[in-house]
């Protein structure tokens, strides 16, 4: 498929005709598959740190949540929820590693499934995802472009192995391009 550059004025204007349908799934992807950012679109979003992916916010409204990651070698998410709402990740740059899961009821917990693993290279489209475990496990530095149909400020984590569930509060590392403090 031919991608064409799209600003990313572009971009949010087509977000918010989307949300206007409540996000369908098949013309998302489509639509997300279709494109591309520049570096130069992503570069104010683009903060890298030594001991964890940043979290970039580019634009937030009541209906969606468009953020930058920033993921060096070696870091990733713990395996997480997405609170009921849809959620598409697109490789940018570098390479990362999706892992998918079915939460299945087990007794008083759950079994987790493995339903899909894929190494994206840039325009990878993951999702919409619920349960994820996102990884730069290559050795070079990695940034998605991160579309939650509804934002989100704390989510389900899980340790697989262990049966455990917690909940983890989110936070920005740059709001609109500025470091939050
Ligand atoms: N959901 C994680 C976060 O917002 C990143 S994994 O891809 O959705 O921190
Ligand atoms: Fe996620």
């Amino acid at each position: 498929m031919e991608k064409r550059d799209l600003s990313l004025n572009e971009l949010i204007d087509q977000l918010n005709h989307f949300a206007e349908q409540r996000f369908p799934v098949q013309e998302v992807g489509q639509f997300m598959r279709g494109h591309i950012m520049s570096e130069q679109e992503l570069a104010p979003y683009t903060f890298f740190e030594s001991d964890r992916y940043t979290r970039n916010l580019i634009h937030k409204s009541e209906a969606f949540e468009l953020l930058a990651i920033c993921w060096q070698p070696g870091q990733d998410s713990p395996v997480h929820g997405h609170e009921g709402e849809k959620c598409w990740s697109r490789v940018e740059s570098g390479k990362l590693r999706f892992t998918n899961y079915l939460a299945v009821p087990s007794g008083e917990f759950f079994d987790f499934e493995v339903l899909s693993v894929n190494v994206g290279s840039p325009g990878h489209l993951d999702g919409p995802s619920e349960i994820h475990k996102v990884e730069n496990t290559f050795d070079e530095p990695a940034i998605s472009l991160h579309l939650y149909s509804y934002p989100f400020e704390a989510c389900d984590i899980y340790d697989v192995e262990k049966h455990l569930t917690d909940r983890k509060t989110l936070s920005y590392y740059s709001q609109h391009g500025t470091r939050c403090q």
